[in-house]
């Protein structure tokens, strides 16, 4: 069921510490901790403790804390100190679009100069 635990996503184990990870901040909603394989010196993951498949699907469900993953991407850029240089939020939707953990995520990736398009 939407919002509950699935056993064999990995991001749900993170969240309940099952799988470690290098986590930098947490909220009463959210956790926030670096991805496995950075694309930039600053690569944070910001994910919600409640399972949904996509920030779209979290959205309809849970409208504040889609907020509050918004929040935290900024929280973690300004702890970071990538808010002066610019940095970027990412939502990949769907596998099309490179998504490959199918538990909404924001990416936070800065502390380099980033291209646009992103290809
Ligand atoms: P996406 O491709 O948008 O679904 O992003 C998934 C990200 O998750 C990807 O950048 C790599 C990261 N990732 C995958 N497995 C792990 C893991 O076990 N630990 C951490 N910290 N990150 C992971």
């Amino acid at each position: 069921m939407a919002g509950e635990p699935q056993p064999d996503c990995l991001f749900c184990k993170i969240v309940s510490g099952e799988i470690p990870a290098t986590i930098i901040r947490e909220t009463d909603t959210t956790v926030a901790f670096r991805d496995i394989n950075p694309q930039a010196p600053t690569h944070v993951l910001v994910i919600p403790r409640l399972h949904h498949p996509d920030a779209a699907s979290l959205a309809a469900a849970e409208p504040q804390v889609l907020a509050d993953i918004v929040r935290e991407t900024g929280e973690v850029a300004a702890d970071e100190k990538i808010t002066g240089t610019g940095y970027r939020v990412v939502f990949n939707t769907g596998a099309g679009a490179g998504q490959t953990v199918f538990h909404a995520h924001a990416h936070v990736l800065g502390g380099r100069g980033l291209q646009w398009p992103p290809g």
